[in-house]
């Protein structure tokens, strides 16, 4: 079967269903292809945490109502260390707020927005391959139901996350890639309980990190930094609790609720960042170009700043005949995407414990703490990081 389309998007992620969406607003045409099932992209449980910025975007592009409702806005966060602990407030030293709401239910208003749109994703496809990314007409083949098809398109937006096939469909000699990969994991834990406390707590005590976050009031997202040869079995739910307990401010461990953990799992951290974002008609977008250790809560973010500079782009080229903002995507996009790299970087680094740090660099880190808690420079800082920088 041969179906032709103006930009075929690959991958039903948040930045795959958001560029279609909104190419869709300025009536721009698009078909999405899923390598998965739609039951399991809904049920991927990832990120939490909207910037100021997002809110705004999906608000505008109608895709905000349940999240304006159902969201839980935060106008700060707790940092804790092993033995002090203070409140960044976001409104006060930003103007801003962020909102709590699940990458999940993204997916679902997302998905929703599509289909009221009579919008083309199609999931399960396999065997995924971009043709002729560098010439005038653009295709990707794939096979769906057993049949093999193919779909003609002027571009072709990589929206296929780390493991998709777009960014090694880019010549190798044009990539160039960076990669930080730290030497721990997170063990994150979802439990029917209420949160232990109405904002985020981020602790970096000396046990290792801690962050405790939410769902909604009903349910809680905890996490602690694990060791990467650590399986999830040998971590048993009160293994997990006591453990996240002792590397919490005393007052948050006294309130702590536990239960049952209704998912457990592991990930690994890392920074991976490919240049440039554009091979001839193909561009990537959202975790097909970059990916952050979810300290700062930025991997879903910068999917999003991605994919408006993105949709802006393509659509000025339907509607101006002008090919000024393609040109300029990767590296607008990039100068965006470092900033967040280099944040959650740091982020990383102050709030983890690295087995072979010697006393000098803990020592300095628990000065960078005390200096954050007493400076409100340095938490305006920290602040406008968090909610996101401007666009
Ligand atoms: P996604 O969400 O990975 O979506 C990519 C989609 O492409 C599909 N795909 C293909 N489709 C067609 N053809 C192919 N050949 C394909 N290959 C793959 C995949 O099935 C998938 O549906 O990328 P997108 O849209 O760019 O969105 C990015 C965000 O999902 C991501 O940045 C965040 O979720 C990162 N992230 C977290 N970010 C946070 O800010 N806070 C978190 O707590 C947080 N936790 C996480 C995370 C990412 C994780 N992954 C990817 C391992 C936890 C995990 C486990
Ligand atoms: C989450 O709620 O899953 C979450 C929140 C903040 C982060 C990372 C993950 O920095």
């Amino acid at each position: 079967m041969t179906s032709r389309t103006q930009v075929a998007i690959l991958g039903a992620g948040p930045s795959g269903l958001l560029l279609s969406h909104l190419l869709g607003l300025a009536g721009v045409e698009s078909v999405v292809l899923e390598l998965r099932s739609r039951s399991h992209v809904m049920s991927r449980i990832r990120a939490g945490v909207l910037e100021h910025g997002t809110v705004e975007l999906l608000t505008a592009a109608g895709l905000g109502e349940r999240a304006a409702r159902e969201g839980l806005g935060h106008e700060g966060v707790e940092l804790a260390s092993s033995d002090a602990s203070f409140r960044v407030d976001f409104r006060a030293r930003t103007g801003k707020s962020v909102t709590i709401y699940g990458q999940t239910e993204l997916q679902k208003d997302l998905f929703r927005a599509r289909d009221e749109a009579g919008g083309v994703v199609l999931d399960e496809v396999s065997d995924v391959v971009i043709h002729d990314a560098d010439g005038s007409a653009p295709r990707v083949t794939y096979t769906r139901n057993g049949e093999a098809a193919v779909v003609c398109a002027d571009f072709v937006a990589g929206c296929d996350g780390h493991h998709g096939v777009s960014r090694a469909t880019f010549p190798a000699a044009l990539l160039r890639t960076y990669e930080r990969v730290y030497p721990f994991g997170w063990l994150g834990v979802l439990s029917e309980t209420p949160p232990v406390s109405h904002e985020l707590i981020y602790s970096g005590h000396e046990r290792g990190f801690a962050l405790c976050s939410m769902r909604n009031p009903s349910l809680s997202r905890y996490y602690v930094q694990c060791s990467l040869d650590d399986q999830v079995a040998a971590w048993s739910d009160a293994l997990f609790w006591d453990e996240l307990r002792a590397r919490l401010p005393r007052a948050a461990a006294e309130r702590l609720v536990t239960g049952p953990s209704i998912e457990k799992s592991i990930t690994p951290l890392r920074s991976f960042i490919a240049e440039p974002m554009r091979f001839g008609r193909l561009f990537l977008a959202g975790d097909a170009a970059h990916i952050v250790p979810p300290t700062g809560a930025k991997g879903l973010n910068l999917a999003v700043s991605d994919v408006e500079l993105l949709a802006r782009a393509l659509v000025s080229f339907y509607a101006d005949d002008s090919e000024a903002l393609l040109d300029a995507y990767s590296a607008t996009a990039l100068e965006r995407v470092w900033k967040a790299v280099r944040f959650s970087w740091w982020m990383t680094n102050l709030l983890h414990r690295y087995d072979d740090e010697d006393a000098f660099a803990r020592r300095l880190k628990r000065a960078e703490l005390s200096y954050l808690g007493g400076s409100l420079n340095a938490q305006a800082a920290f602040a406008e990081n968090y909610v996101g920088l401007g666009r």
